[in-house]
């Protein structure tokens, strides 16, 4: 049975109301993305094209001995999370990692974060491998504007480009949610805030993903990197207009700290990555969609 909403509250540093106190680890045992965000460093392509890649992230065997390093030195922890630095569901390794970390720390509070697409067929793995929390990154409801945000999915081994990839994508995303949702998991929902894209859009993903589940709602403003790194920074004033709009229609969360996939400590707060993951090596990407 995932843990409840109030609990998560208490003791997850992404669910609560005000500034985290608890921490949590994330485990960047997921290298490989299953579609192409424009505004992503890292691509499939070259995640599997360069050797040695896999050489920077941690296989699901390793990852109960970190969670032990980590909680030596940070005590706070109370969330094991994995957030990439690719997609969660595009391999089996989050589920492999869930299984190794729970058996040796049941008390860790099991958090996912996923682009999504493989959401609606993978649903009853996420329930069975006793997930608390989920993040679905849903950056637009509408095909349109999904396209403009993302080039393309794999979708069972296919290259789907444009309006029709984004449509999968979101079909997925939305019928995944309400799954998961159904299944009594709490359920984060992400959107990179993209002004001249999808800023005016954002109070219909907001309604859209309450509709089918999501509790909570985090607006990312865009780190402007790869084919949108010139686009400008969101203005105080757009993030504010967003999360008036969204506010309407669900719970927000506001004290994200765009987490890196290998972060370690309480958010905002303390940073041990360095010293958890000092043997492996820095995770190269700059961005997990926590
Ligand atoms: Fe990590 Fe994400 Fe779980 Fe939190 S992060 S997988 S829900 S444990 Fe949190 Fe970091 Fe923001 Fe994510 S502050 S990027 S919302
Ligand atoms: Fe994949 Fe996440 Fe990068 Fe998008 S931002 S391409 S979902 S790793």
């Amino acid at each position: 049975m995932a843990r409840s909403y109030s609990e998560l509250q208490q003791n997850h540093p992404c669910f609560g109301r005000h500034g985290a106190t608890s921490g949590r680890i994330h485990l960047p045992v997921c290298p490989g993305c299953n579609i192409a965000c424009r505004f992503c460093e890292r691509s499939i392509n070259d995640t599997e094209n360069r050797p040695g890649v896999t050489g920077r992230v941690l296989k699901p065997e390793e990852a109960a001995d970190i969670v032990g390093k980590a909680l030596a030195i940070s005590p706070e922890i109370k969330v094991a999370g994995i957030a990439g630095p690719g997609d969660t569901l595009a391999s089996d390794n989050a589920f492999k990692t869930f299984a190794l970390v729970g058996e040796k720390f049941p008390e860790l509070i099991k958090c996912m974060s996923t682009n999504g697409l493989m959401l609606s067929e993978r649903a009853d793995e996420v329930i069975a491998a006793g997930i608390d929390s989920l993040t679905v990154t849903v950056n637009a409801v509408d095909p349109k504007i999904e396209a403009q945000l993302n080039d393309y999915i794999i979708w069972h081994g296919k290259k789907i480009e444009g309006i029709e990839g984004a449509k999968i994508l979101i079909e997925n995303q939305l019928a995944g949610i309400k799954k998961i949702a159904e299944a009594g998991i709490t359920i984060k929902v992400n959107t990179v805030l993209v002004p001249r894209i999808n800023g005016a859009h954002i109070a219909k993903i907001a309604e859209t993903v309450a509709a089918v589940g999501a509790t909570r709602y985090n607006i990312i403003p865009l780190i402007p990197t790869a084919k949108l790194k010139d686009e400008p920074v969101p203005t105080c004033d757009e993030i504010h207009a967003a999360r008036n709009a969204a506010s309407k229609y669900i719970e927000l969360f506001l004290h994200c700290n765009r987490c890196r996939a290998d972060a370690v400590g309480i958010p905002g707060k303390t940073e041990f990555a360095s010293s958890v993951y000092a043997d492996f090596g820095a995770v190269k990407e700059n961005f997990s969609h926590g």
